[in-house]
């Protein structure tokens, strides 16, 4: 029996298993994607809000969220423009620690990320709770750059890129799915790189 043609085929994929459908490993470059202009924000007066459905809406200024403890993430980021990186390390804080700090409401069930540019962009609450998202202000043991997201951004590893909000100012939990900036211009609620959900209508 002739084996299927293309079974074999060597994938560019590194590490097996390691590249989600339909991506390419973009190898050491880190390509910038930002819909609006770089803003300059200096952490003396930059603060993070969690408020919406919480019990204790609280506010971190910069030297208050250094204090939280500190967490970070080895691991691969993948963006829908198809290009994914490998072993990159982010350091910050997990959401967990911010929502533990202001109690989320049971009736919870999304959060929304606000830059402070404007960009939103809507998360299910189990996307970013349970280890798996952070807030972030070092990339590789330096202080995060201007157009990568710095002073501060989430950190959503496992969904598609566009969902780790640069910039961010304000976690909003909200109890109904409010679509963001890129979601209502036809990207996925979800965004999960494994399953190619990348447009409204993916499964
Ligand atoms: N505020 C804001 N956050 C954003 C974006 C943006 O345009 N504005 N782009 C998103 C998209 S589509 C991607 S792929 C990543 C890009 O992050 P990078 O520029 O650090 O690679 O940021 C996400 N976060
Ligand atoms: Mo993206």
């Amino acid at each position: 029996m002739p084996a299927t043609r293309g079974f074999f085929r060597r994938r560019p994929d590194g590490p097996a298993g390691r590249l989600p459908p339909g991506q390419y490993d973009v190898g050491g470059n880190w390509p910038v994607l930002t819909a609006e202009v770089t803003p300059r924000i200096d952490r003396e007066s930059w603060t993070l809000g969690v408020d919406g459905l919480v019990d204790r809406p609280t506010t971190w200024t910069w030297d208050e969220v250094q204090q939280l403890p500190r967490s970070s993430y080895h691991g691969d980021i993948h963006c829908v423009t198809t290009w994914s990186k490998f072993d990159v390390v982010f350091a910050g804080v997990s959401v967990d620690s911010l929502l533990e700090a202001a109690g989320p409401d049971p009736r919870a069930e999304f959060m929304i990320a606000h830059s402070s540019t404007g960009y939103t962009t809507n998360l299910p609450l189990a996307d970013v709770t349970g280890g798996k998202a952070w807030v972030v202000w070092e990339y590789d043991g330096r202080p995060l750059t201007a157009e990568h997201g710095g002073p501060v951004r989430l950190l959503v590893p496992h969904l598609y890129f566009w969902k780790s909000a640069k910039w961010i100012s304000r976690l909003e939990l909200t109890v109904e799915d409010r679509a963001g900036f890129w979601e209502r211009n036809g990207y996925h609620d979800r965004g999960d790189p494994w399953l190619e959900q990348r447009y409204q209508g993916d499964p």
